[in-house]
């Protein structure tokens, strides 16, 4: 079941002024940061609010590492700004099966890694109105501290 908004990414081409001015602007800081190469992504967590399911709620800062990729490709055509939102849900095997039957195009066969360990799919923007949906489950609590 999906309980929460997970994050919401935005992309951009300078990581490091965009998370300055979400730090001068409104006062959020960075909860963490990772690189992910498969995603092609340097990216970072700016926890927002903490969920009655356990989780939370970020803001995913993302700046590609290369041009081909998935952020690198969205920000040639479209500039900075929105660029997916993400559920979270306690289980992203069971929920994807379950949209995908829904005739909704799930992009991975099992998903892959996310921030801060969690596990990741997408459904495919053209079948969700324009909107890039990422599903999350975050990985057991206590396993990846902010950092
Ligand atoms: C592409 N399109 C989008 C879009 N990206 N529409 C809405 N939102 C987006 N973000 C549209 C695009 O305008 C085209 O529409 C069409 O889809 C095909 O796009 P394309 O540029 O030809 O690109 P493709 O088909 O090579 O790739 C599109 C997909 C790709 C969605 C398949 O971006 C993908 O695999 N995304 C999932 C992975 C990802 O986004 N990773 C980065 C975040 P027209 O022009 O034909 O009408 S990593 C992350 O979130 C992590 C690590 C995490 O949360 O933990
Ligand atoms: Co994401």
């Amino acid at each position: 079941m999906l309980t929460r908004i997970d994050h919401i990414g935005i992309a951009c081409r300078d990581l490091d002024k965009t998370v300055e001015f979400y730090r001068a602007t409104y006062g959020f800081e960075v909860f963490h940061s990772e690189v992910n190469e498969e995603q092609g992504v340097r990216e970072a967590m700016l926890k927002i609010n903490d969920t009655g399911d356990g989780g939370a709620s970020y803001l995913q800062l993302l700046e590609p590492i290369r041009e081909d990729s998935p952020v690198g490709k969205w920000l040639a055509k479209n500039g900075e700004g929105v660029h997916h939102i993400a559920f979270g849900t306690g289980d992203v095997d069971a929920d994807s099966e379950e949209i995908r039957a829904k005739g909704v195009r799930v992009l991975y066969d099992e998903p892959r890694i996310g921030s801060m360990g969690s596990r990741i799919t997408f459904l495919h923007p053209k079948d969700c109105g324009g909107v890039l949906t990422e599903l999350v489950t975050a990985a057991e609590p206590g396993a990846h501290e902010g950092h």
